[in-house]
């Protein structure tokens, strides 16, 4: 397997805790290189569903070691309710190492966030209000607080006071909200520090051990290519770098010790938050797919947008990412339909283009133009093999692959782990 980063390759919610749950099983290391709490992804243990936000699915395997990269940021609240919630199941959360130089998110960037998104009125981005947004833009300030930072009693008692008074100010004259306590702050994130210490570690230098000792190391990207700050839909993106070069600045890896990169994508399309999505469906086969899909965020219960497949945006990904393959996820949510589309080109301004536009305002104005093929009208969900596809849907993959110009590795026909087409 050698080192492979796995990445979204539309919006988000692509399936990527099933693809990469599938390969931690012969990896021996998952890395998380980017994003926080606003991830989500539904776990399964022991009858029992509960839903991870920042810890790699790869801790419910003993001997995986999961790290969370210098690229994440992380709320320790959050962290903390995961890391309870596995032990009560008796799962050992001992393998779980964060590195010392990830940023902290902090009661005022949840605040801040909320209260700007409220501001922003109908440019909101439609964040998930987790703080994200400002715990990234502390850090290109060079105000953020690190989990080395924590690990420091004297000098994050200093450094607090002073940031959460530097905070109050915009809370205060702002946004018209009350003040933060600083030796609350203080006091809380004290303690909050006390309990992660022992999984606090210096990661690029552990990864690099690893690379040395040649392991299969896992790199797991948050979101997807069309959330990326600098490669989405800017600005409804999130603030981080899902892409598979944000894997290298995420986690201090250097490009040439990558061996593989696969894409993530649903057989149609989702997005949650506000922003331009050419394919989206309104009437009622948005209502089907969102139905059959169970398409609603994970963090915030949100109803995702749903629409046709994309291949503008998945040639985009193969570009961005340089993808090797592709993993085609929920293929059988589309089992019922008569007739399904899929976005060849967009036409603009009387044009036809194939080329996902950088400039947000075309992308704005973008409309699909759409290939129309047969469904399949039959339940795809306990076929293991190609051969046990029906043949519209044998086609409808080959289309997306001819369209996408890279191969299918993987099928995934339902939430669990053996509804799993692995292409020879
Ligand atoms: P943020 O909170 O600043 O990162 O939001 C900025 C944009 O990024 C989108 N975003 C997401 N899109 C899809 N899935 C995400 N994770 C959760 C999930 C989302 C949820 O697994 O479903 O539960 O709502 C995710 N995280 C961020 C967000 O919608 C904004 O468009
Ligand atoms: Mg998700």
């Amino acid at each position: 397997m050698a080192n492979v980063i796995v990445v979204g390759a539309q919006w988000g919610d692509e399936g990527k805790g099933k693809i990469t749950d599938l390969l931690s099983n012969s990896a021996d290391m998952v890395v998380r290189y980017q994003g926080g709490v606003n991830a989500g992804h539904t776990v399964v243990v022991k009858d029992q569903t509960f839903k991870l936000h920042l810890i790699p699915s790869g801790i419910l395997y003993p001997d995986t070691e999961c790290i969370i990269g210098c690229g994440t940021v992380i709320d320790p609240k959050v962290l903390l309710g995961e890391l309870d919630q596995l032990r009560e199941l008796g799962i050992s959360t001992a393998n779980l190492l964060i590195s010392e130089t990830a940023h902290v998110t902090m009661p005022y960037h949840r605040l801040i966030d909320q209260a700007s998104e409220e501001r922003r009125g109908e440019h909101k981005i439609g964040t998930t209000g987790r703080g994200i947004g400002p715990t990234y833009a502390d850090k290109s300030e060079r105000t953020g607080i690190r989990m080395i930072d924590l690990m420091d009693a004297d000098s994050l008692r200093k450094r607090l006071r002073w940031t959460v008074d530097y905070k109050n100010v915009i809370l205060e004259k702002l946004y018209n909200l009350p003040p933060l306590d600083p030796q609350a702050v203080i006091e809380e994130y004290l303690a909050y520090a006390e309990r992660l210490r022992p999984h606090v570690i210096d990661s690029s230098l552990r990864i690099y051990d690893a690379i040395q000792r040649k392991r299969n190391i896992l790199f797991e990207g948050a979101q997807g290519t069309l959330l990326d700050l600098d490669h989405g839909t800017y600005p409804y993106v999130t603030s981080s770098n899902p892409v598979a070069g944000g894997a290298c600045v995420g986690t201090g890896v250097g490009p040439t010790m990558i061996d593989r990169v696969i894409g993530v994508a649903k057989a149609y399309t989702t997005r949650v938050g506000e922003g331009p999505f050419p394919t989206e469906l309104h009437g009622e086969v948005g209502e089907m797919l969102c139905d059959r899909g169970a398409e609603f965020g994970t963090t915030t219960g949100r109803r995702r947008r749903c629409g046709w497949f994309d291949a503008v945006i998945g040639r985009y990904a193969v570009r961005i990412n340089g993808l090797d393959c592709l993993a085609i996820t929920k293929l059988d949510v589309l089992d019922e339909l008569d007739e399904i589309k899929v976005c060849v080109a967009y036409e603009v301004k009387n044009e036809r283009r194939h080329d996902f536009p950088s400039n947000s305002r075309t992308f704005a104005h973008c409309q699909p133009i759409y290939k129309t093929v047969p469904g399949w009208k039959q339940s795809t969900a306990d076929c293991r093999a190609l051969e046990d596809l029906p043949q519209q849907a044998l086609d409808y993959l080959k289309l997306l692959a001819e369209l996408m110009e890279v191969p299918i590795a993987i099928v995934s026909l339902g939430a669990s782990r053996d509804q799993t087409i692995i292409v020879e």
